[in-house]
């Protein structure tokens, strides 16, 4: 996983986007983005990664292939959900199987990618130029994947005032 400021130049968002200025990982924890590259067994599971989720409360998940083929219809409203930038009420939680994309706060994620990003934090996703990703998701008892669309009711949502509370250095 490489983390770096985005260049905010117009233009492909599927493209990297890389300002060539990278993110340290002292500055994205302290951001609450928290990255591992944990292999999968040769077996194909990753036990340790579920334990770690379970650690912090997601004991549960689903597996996601955000492909044209695995999603059809739904292909492009899920692609825009998850590139308007959002929140959620819980932590977001991922594990790469295959395929890559971006993350932004923006991470070039891929296999093995491990990533927890706080209840609150503004982020959104967009496949790369391979068009494919397939990641674990992990969440608590349901699956709750409510974006919060960056706005003004977004921006007083209790999650979001918590998490900006969390990370103001005293
Ligand atoms: C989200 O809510 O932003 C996501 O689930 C990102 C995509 S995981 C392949
Ligand atoms: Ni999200």
């Amino acid at each position: 996983m490489r983390a770096f400021y985005y260049d905010n130049l117009p233009g492909d968002p599927c493209l990297p986007h890389d300002s060539g200025i990278p993110v340290e990982d002292s500055v994205l924890e302290s951001n609450g983005v928290f990255l591992w590259n944990i292999p999968v067994h040769a077996d194909g599971t990753y036990q340790d990664v579920l334990e770690r989720a379970a650690e912090r409360g997601s004991n549960n998940h689903d597996v996601v292939t955000v492909t044209k083929e695995s999603l059809g219809d739904q292909y492009e409203s899920t692609l825009k959900s998850f590139y308007g930038e959002h929140l959620h009420e819980h932590e977001e939680v991922r594990y790469i199987l295959a395929g890559s994309g971006w993350f932004d706060v923006r991470e070039s994620s891929s296999k093995c990618d491990f990533m927890i990003a706080l209840a609150g934090i503004y982020h959104r996703f967009i496949l790369d130029e391979k068009n494919m990703i397939t990641a674990v998701r992990m969440f608590n008892d349901d699956p709750k994947w409510t974006p919060h669309v960056r706005g003004e009711s977004a921006d007083v949502n209790p999650y979001r005032l918590e998490y900006l509370k969390s990370i103001t250095v005293n």
